[in-house]
């Protein structure tokens, strides 16, 4: 159920995300850009929540995943990039 609830968190927060913050997509900004689409959008943010359930293996530079520069991949860091998101 969680797995489901951080899935379904992440398309509807990034729906109201690239439409209210990036419009139509912002622009890459370095290792942000996960999937190397050249935007940082709720794209990037599924791959971080479907590494951290185990459903996605990352093939980038595993840093790429930790924002909070602490050597640990989780929770933290996928909020972190949804607050990155945000734009605030
Ligand atoms: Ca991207």
């Amino acid at each position: 159920m969680r797995k489901f609830l951080r899935i379904a968190c992440s398309f509807s927060a990034g729906i109201l995300f690239s439409v209210c913050i990036c419009g139509t997509g912002c622009s890459a900004s370095g290792a942000h850009d996960l999937n190397g689409d050249g935007m940082v959008n709720i794209a990037d943010a599924v791959i971080i929540s479907q590494f951290l359930i185990g459903d996605y293996i990352y093939s980038g530079n595993l840093t790429d995943l930790d924002f909070s520069g602490n050597y640990v991949i989780d929770d933290v860091d996928y909020d972190m990039f949804m607050f990155y998101l945000s734009g605030a």
